[in-house]
C-alpha cells in the first residue's frame, strides 16, 4: 500500500521533512473547520514563475526591494521605479495560476467562511478563479494618478513612462503599497475581522517578515486559532504555527485537498 509515509520518503527533497503527521494533523483540523482563512505571499506564485522578493533572486539591478518599493524611491526617480515594475509586468503577462492558486480557488466552495487575504499584487488568485480577494499590497494592473487620485487598470504595455492620467495628465504609479505607506483601509480591516475570527488561518509563501500584514498570523494564534504554515522554508512567525508542513504549496496545497475529499 502507497501511503503518505511512503510517498514522502520516495520524493524526498523538501517533503521529507514533512511527515506524514504533520499532514494527517493538517487534514484533521481543516476537516473540522468552518472559518478558514488563507494568507498568501510571494512563495504562492514562485511555481507559476514569479520570483519572490527576499532569498535568491530577490534582487533587481542591485536594488533590494525595500530600496525601489518606496515612496522615497518614486521621489528620486520615478521611470527607475516604472521600469522595475513594467518589467514585473511584462513577465507576469506571461504567467498563468499552478496547482496551489487552483486548490485556494477550489476551497472558497469547499468551507462554509473562506477568506483569502493576499499581499501578492499579480492578480494570479483571481486568474485561479478566487473571488473576492482581500488584496493588502494592492494590485500591480491597476495605475493611481499622482494629481487627481484616479484609479485605473491598465495591462497594457506601456508606451510611455510614467503613464499619465486621462483625466488631468499628471504622472500615474502603480496601485501597490510602498514601505512606509499604510495599506489600504478597507482590505485591511477586513482582512483583520477574518484573522480573528478564523478557526483555522493558513500561511502560505510569505517570509512573514513584512507588517501588518504578518501581524494577522499572531491575531489568529492569539485569539485560539489553529495556524498551519506551508512553506519549504520556516517563516518568520514559524514558531506560531501549530503544524509546519514544509513543501512548495503548489504540491502540498493539492496533496491537502485530496485528502480531505477522501475524508468528507
Ligand atoms: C514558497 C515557495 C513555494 C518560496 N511554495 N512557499 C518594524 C516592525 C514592524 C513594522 C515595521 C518595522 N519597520 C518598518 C516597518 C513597517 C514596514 C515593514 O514591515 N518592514 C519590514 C521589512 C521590517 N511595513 C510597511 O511599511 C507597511 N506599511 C505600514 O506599516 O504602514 C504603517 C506605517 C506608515 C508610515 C510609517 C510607518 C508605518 C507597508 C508594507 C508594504 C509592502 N510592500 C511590498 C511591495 C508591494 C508592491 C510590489 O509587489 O512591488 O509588498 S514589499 C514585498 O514584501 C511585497 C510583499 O507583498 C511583501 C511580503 O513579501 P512575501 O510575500 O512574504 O515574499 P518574500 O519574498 O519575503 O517570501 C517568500 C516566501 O515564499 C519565503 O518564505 C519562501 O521560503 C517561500 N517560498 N517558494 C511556498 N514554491
Ligand atoms: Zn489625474
Amino acid at each position: 500500500m502507497v501511503t503518505d509515509r511512503n510517498l514522502l520518503i520516495e520524493r524526498g527533497g523538501y517533503n521529507s521533512r514533512m511527515t506524514s503527521d504533520d499532514l494527517d494533523g493538517a487534514v484533521v483540523a481543516l476537516a473540522a473547520a468552518v472559518r478558514v482563512v488563507a494568507l498568501t505571499g510571494a512563495g504562492v506564485s514562485a511555481e507559476s514563475g514569479v520570483p519572490t522578493f527576499r532569498g535568491t533572486g530577490g534582487l533587481w539591478e542591485g536594488h533590494r526591494v525595500e530600496e525601489i518599493a518606496s515612496p522615497e524611491a518614486w521621489r528620486a526617480d520615478p521611470l527607475v521605479v516604472w521600469r522595475f515594475y513594467e518589467t514585473r509586468r511584462r513577465k507576469l503577462a506571461t504567467v498563468s495560476p499552478n496547482p496551489g492558486h487552483l486548490v485556494l480557488a477550489r476551497w472558497q466552495e469547499r468551507f462554509e467562511e473562506f477568506a483569502l487575504v493576499t499581499q501578492n499584487v499579480d492578480g494570479l488568485h483571481q486568474a485561479a478563479g478566487s473571488r473576492d480577494v482581500i488584496e493588502l499590497h494592492g494590485n500591480i494592473w491597476r495605475v493611481r494618478c499622482t494629481g487627481c487620485g484616479a484609479e485605473r487598470m491598465e495591462r497594457r504595455q506601456l508606451d510611455e513612462m510614467p503613464p499619465r492620467c486621462p483625466r488631468c495628465g499628471a504622472a500615474e504609479r502603480p496601485a501597490v503599497v510602498w514601505f512606509g505607506e499604510c495599506l489600504p483601509e478597507e482590505p485591511f480591516e477586513r482582512a483583520t475581522r477574518a484573522a480573528l475570527d478564523a478557526e483555522l488561518l493558513l500561511v502560505v509563501g510569505t517570509s512573514a517578515q513584512v507588517y501588518p500584514a504578518a501581524g494577522l498570523v499572531e491575531m489568529t494564534a492569539v485569539n485560539g486559532g489553529t495556524v498551519i504554515e506551508v512553506n519549504p522554508e520556516p517563516s518568520a512567525l514559524a514558531h506560531v504555527a501549530s503544524i509546519s508542513l514544509r513543501g512548495p504549496s503548489g504540491e502540498i496545497l493539492p496533496r491537502l485537498d485530496e485528502r480531505l475529499g477522501e475524508a468528507s
